[in-house]
């Protein structure tokens, strides 16, 4: 059963800006009415509800925290956050959808894209006119990217020669524009790399348990010829152009999760109050209990960390390594309030009819995407230490 109500065990909602109130409630509705009535049947079927993009456009949910000169809303990060935490309360792939669109195809091009790129694509992937995706893992490259060999060479008459291979590209087979990460001369730089370009291509990945209701695909760069002015990035060079794009989407993620873990903690607590077992509610047993006052008070820390997050994000006083633990802990408090939440279900718990084994399977993914759960918690590591755990 879907909730109007946000789980507020702490007066969350108090500590938001009537703006900030109206996009959640805005966004809840959307997946209340648009999101759960079908997001079963395309996670089972592995399939995108793709007729949501253009209705997500509408709403105004692709980079929303971008300006309203590009076609975007100006919102607080607060107010992107919270957003993403409806998003994903309806499933992770829908606020992967957004996340990519808004923080990794959106965000670079707003960054480090000249004034024409900007105008040219900005409005139209805030409408969801053209879809986007980010290319930064390979095969062998992915908790570290700086090693990555997809390269770029500079070809005469101002074009580039792009050769590699990414993996695990969310939207990869759905997108009009691949933002494609390689090494070149001058270090790594960002491309534009638009759909039909000889040369490129993006199948779809298959077989996933998890995010099934999300496309990936490999990207696939042979020879792609592309032309300076429409395709380079030309405001960065180096590692710090795609993780600076990670930082923002880790951002959303350390909200959006919380979603994922306020549907499985509801829908525990109201199975677990309507569920008989030895002439009583489940819910009346210390073991249930326990479960249901874990998960509460993860999912209340969690929206504080986030809360917190997002003020400092909106001084420009977050730093990469707050976002890091933000990012850690409220994915890995998700994952396991899931993972309660699918046992108070009993056997229940493993049918579509409930969200929670979708939200857990999903949490897979995000637990390991933009940085696993290990790196974030090295990149803490070595921020309080001053040294490095990761580095060979
Ligand atoms: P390192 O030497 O530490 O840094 C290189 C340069 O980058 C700067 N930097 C950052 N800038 C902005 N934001 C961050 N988070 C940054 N982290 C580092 C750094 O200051 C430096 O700048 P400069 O000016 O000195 O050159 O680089 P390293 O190679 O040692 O790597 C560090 C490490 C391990 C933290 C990084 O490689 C990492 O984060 N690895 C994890 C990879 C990852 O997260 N991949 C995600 C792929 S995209 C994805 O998963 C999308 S899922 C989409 C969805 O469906 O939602
Ligand atoms: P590896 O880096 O091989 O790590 C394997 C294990 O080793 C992990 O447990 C890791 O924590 C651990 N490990 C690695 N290095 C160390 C170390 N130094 N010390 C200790 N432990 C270590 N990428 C994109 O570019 N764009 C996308 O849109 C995108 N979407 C994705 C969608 C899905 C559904 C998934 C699953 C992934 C997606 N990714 C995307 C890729 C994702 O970012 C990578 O999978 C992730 O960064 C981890 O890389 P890896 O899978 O190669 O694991």
């Amino acid at each position: 059963m879907a909730s109007s109500e946000m789980t507020d065990y702490m007066g969350f909602q108090q500590l938001l800006t009537e703006e900030e109130r109206m996009v959640r409630a805005q966004a809840r509705q959307f997946v209340n009415a648009e999101v759960l009535p079908v997001i079963e049947e395309h996670a089972q079927a592995a399939t995108f509800p793709r007729h949501l993009i253009p209705r997500m456009g509408e709403l105004g949910f692709y980079g929303p925290n971008l300006p309203a000169k590009y076609g975007c809303a100006g919102l607080s990060g607060v107010a992107y956050g919270l957003l993403m935490y409806e998003l994903e309360r309806g499933d992770s792939g829908i606020r992967s959808f957004a996340s990519v669109q808004g923080s990794l195809v959106m965000y670079p091009i707003f960054a480090y894209g000249s004034e024409a790129q900007r105008e040219h694509w900005l409005p139209k992937l805030a409408r969801g006119e053209k879809i986007g995706c980010f290319g930064l893992t390979e095969p062998d490259f992915g908790s570290n990217p700086g090693g990555m060999r997809t390269r770029a060479v500079r070809e005469p008459g101002g074009k580039w020669r792009i050769n590699g291979a990414k993996m695990w590209i969310t939207n990869g087979s759905l997108a009009d524009v691949a933002v494609v990460w390689a090494k070149t001369d001058e270090g790594i730089r960002g491309f534009l790399v638009e759909k039909g370009t000889p040369g490129f291509s993006a199948p779809e990945m298959k077989g996933k348990w998890s995010l099934r209701a999300s496309v990936t695909s490999e990207l696939v760069l042979e020879d792609v010829i592309v032309d300076e002015e429409r395709s380079l990035l030309p405001g960065v060079k180096g590692l710090k152009g795609p993780l600076g794009c990670l930082t923002q989407a880790r951002y959303g993620i350390a909200w959006g999760v919380l979603g994922a873990a306020e549907a499985c903690y509801q829908s525990a607590l109201e199975y677990a109050k309507e569920r008989i077992q030895f002439d009583k509610p489940i819910a009346a047993t210390q073991l249930q209990q326990e479960k249901l006052a874990w998960m509460v008070t993860e999912l209340t820390k969690g929206q504080l960390l986030a809360l917190q997050l997002g003020r400092l994000k909106d001084e420009h006083k977050a730093t990469p390594a707050q976002v890091s633990m933000a990012k850690m802990n409220n994915v890995n408090a998700a994952r396991e309030i899931c993972l309660r939440a699918r046992t108070v279900h009993g056997a229940n718990g493993i049918l579509g009819e409930y969200p929670v084994m979708r939200h857990m399977a999903n949490l897979e993914s995000v637990y390991t995407y933009e940085g696993t759960h290990d790196m974030h918690l090295l990149i803490i590591g070595e921020e309080v230490t001053g040294l490095s755990a990761f580095r060979g």
